[in-house]
């Protein structure tokens, strides 16, 4: 097997990556990968992003995956450096997104005997990928041209068909690693008109049971994340509306718009008699389950109602096992097609939307202009992007923000989150991958201190692609979130241990990676900063306060809803 071989099979690979629709790649530097890497960077319909750290790099390829809803490439050398794609790996297979990790290897002959930047990379990701596949070593004939043909018709097929998610191609590369002479043509130059050497044709949507399906007057729709389909969300916002039915539906599903839609039910669900009241004759859910804990408990204390998923990825997103049916049909079709002759019951729909707002009147004048809180940042973000922006929302308490303050009605910005495996590393990267993939509006990322701190390098992307993200980091000095948790209380070890204060300078990490860094405290200056493109803006917190906040903002709303009904209850945790 010489250079010109390795090459030859490469440049075809690459080839029919492009013709089955690829159209971006993310390389770091190795001396293993060269052959993979200038393949890649020489094919001219794949745009290559150059990234120096190869967990960045898979999380940025993630984002632009998930915004433009399409596999990506990522190649990185043998050893650590492929451990490296593991957390985005496990991310896209939970989440669902398209990935084409191309690792380079050493042949079996150096494997296992010290040779160096050798380790098992057979199955290195496990079952968090859709299919592995060890590509020979072998000399570039017709047959092996045709073979590699395919095997990249197939890589990018098994990545983007069915459930989307990643796949893994682990290439044994023999020195020499570069050509020594010009590339001769293609023997095996490729189908006419720039097909794929293979193609898959579309899956019939199928007609299911879904089709027609009567629904009773007292029902509910439950949307959770599904950051590819957003058909799926407006058909669900449709839905409710034609129905007469409440719509829950967290910011990552596409659907918190239209009439019917509850922002607050996060909060109206931790009212025990509340809950009670409003138990459903029938819950439909799409998407993921949302973030939300009441919600979840809700669904989980109505074992008996009837529980039906409509879920065509078969994702078993049922953690409580009270889900009654998964219909595979498609969801749009399906939620189009629901029809009631039930008689119209005004009192269901009312009980939400009256509670609703009258918790919103609560949290509106519970949030202080003048003092620019963490719950206040997400509402402001919500209410002020345009639907043509992407807010990627970190984990940890942003997420929960967002899902309780943002507004519902309007349509709001795209909002994307990693929340497949719930992971708050690789956020910064992900973010630059979604303004990476091209067509829509500003990017802005709303990020907490840690998880900024976690992926700090994630902002080299800005300077060295070219791309503009507004980061707006709350930075409360450590983990905020735990103090909601039991963990709290055990005052030996929760600060340096569980809340890891930092007291990192962002103001300095913004200056190393050439970005503006602008301190805001109040409303008025958050919006005049959010005027400019990219750069840091930082708006600093107190962990206690905001725990504070939280349960006395809570407490306002929950005691509004309380005021709605025959019979106040008795108080309830407010966290
Ligand atoms: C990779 C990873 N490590 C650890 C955790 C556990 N974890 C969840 S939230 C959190 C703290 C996040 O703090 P920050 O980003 O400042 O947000 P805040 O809690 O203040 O809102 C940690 C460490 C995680 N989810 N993912």
């Amino acid at each position: 097997m010489t250079a010109t071989d390795t090459y030859l099979l490469l440049r075809a690979f690459c080839d029919e990556l492009a013709r089955c629709g690829l159209r971006n790649a993310c390389t770091s530097p190795g001396s293993r990968n060269t052959p993979i890497l200038l393949s890649l960077a020489r094919e001219p319909r794949i745009h290559c992003w150059s990234h120096i750290d190869e967990r960045c790099a898979a999380f940025f390829a993630l984002g632009v995956a998930k915004a433009g809803h399409e596999p990506v490439a990522i190649t990185c050398t043998s050893g650590t450096a492929a451990a490296n794609y593991v957390p985005a790996v496990i991310e896209a297979w939970h989440a669902r997104v398209p990935l084409i990790a191309l690792t380079a290897d050493r042949p079996p002959e150096l494997r296992d005997v010290g040779a160096g930047q050798a380790i098992d990379q057979i199955k290195l990701y496990g079952d968090a990928v859709k299919w592995f596949c060890e590509v020979g070593v072998d000399t570039a004939t017709p047959e092996t041209l045709r073979w590699i043909r395919q095997l990249a018709c197939r890589a990018y097929d098994t990545a983007a068909s069915g459930r989307p998610g990643p796949v893994h191609l682990n290439f044994p590369l023999r020195e020499p690693l570069v050509l020594d002479a010009p590339l001769p043509e293609d023997p095996v130059p490729g189908r006419a008109d720039g097909r794929p050497w293979v193609q898959r044709a579309p899956v019939p949507a199928s007609a299911t049971p879904a089709h027609g399906r009567t629904v009773p007057a007292r029902g509910i729709i439950v949307a959770g994340r599904d950051e590819r389909l957003h058909a799926v969300g407006d058909a669900a916002a449709h839905a409710a509306k034609r129905l007469g039915w409440p719509l829950l539906a967290d910011p990552l599903s596409g659907a918190r718009h239209g009439s019917t839609a509850i922002a607050t039910y996060d909060l109206l669900l931790r009212d025990p008699d509340f809950a009670q009241r409003v138990a459903p004759e029938l819950i439909v859910r799409v998407g993921d389950l949302p973030t939300s804990k009441p919600l979840r408990a809700w669904l989980a204390s109505l074992a008996d109602t009837v529980q039906l998923a409509l879920d065509p990825e078969h994702a078993w997103q049922d953690p409580a096992a009270v889900v009654h049916e998964i219909d595979p049909a498609e969801p749009v079709a399906a939620l189009d097609a629901l029809s009631t002759d039930a008689p119209a019951d005004p009192v269901w729909l009312q009980t939400w939307t009256d509670a609703d707002g009258a918790a919103q009147a609560e949290l509106t004048a519970g949030l202080d202009d003048a003092v620019l809180s963490e719950p206040l940042t997400a509402r402001l973000l919500g209410d002020s992007l345009p639907p043509e922006a992407t807010l990627v929302v970190a984990s940890s308490m942003p997420i929960r923000d967002a899902e309780l303050y943002f507004p519902a009605g309007e349509p709001l910005p795209r909002v994307l989150s990693n929340r497949g495996a719930n992971g708050i590393d690789g956020t910064v990267s992900t973010a630059f991958g979604v303004a990476a993939a091209a067509g829509r509006g500003r990017v802005v990322l709303l990020i907490g201190d840690v998880a900024l701190a976690h992926d700090i390098g994630g902002l080299v992307a800005a300077r060295r692609l070219g791309l503009d993200v507004t980061i707006v980091v709350l930075n409360n000095d450590g983990g905020g979130i735990f103090h909601f948790l039991p963990v709290s209380g055990e005052a030996d070890a929760f600060e340096e241990h569980v809340a890891t204060p930092h007291g990192l300078d962002f103001a300095k990490a913004a200056a190393l990676y050439g970005l503006e860094h602008t301190s805001v405290q109040t409303a008025t200056e958050l919006a005049a900063a959010l005027q400019r493109p990219g750069g840091i803006i930082e708006i600093r917190t107190d962990r206690a306060q905001n725990l504070d906040l939280h349960r006395s903002l809570a407490e306002a709303g929950l005691a509004a809803v309380r005021a709605l009904s025959p019979t106040a209850p008795a108080a309830s945790p407010a966290a």
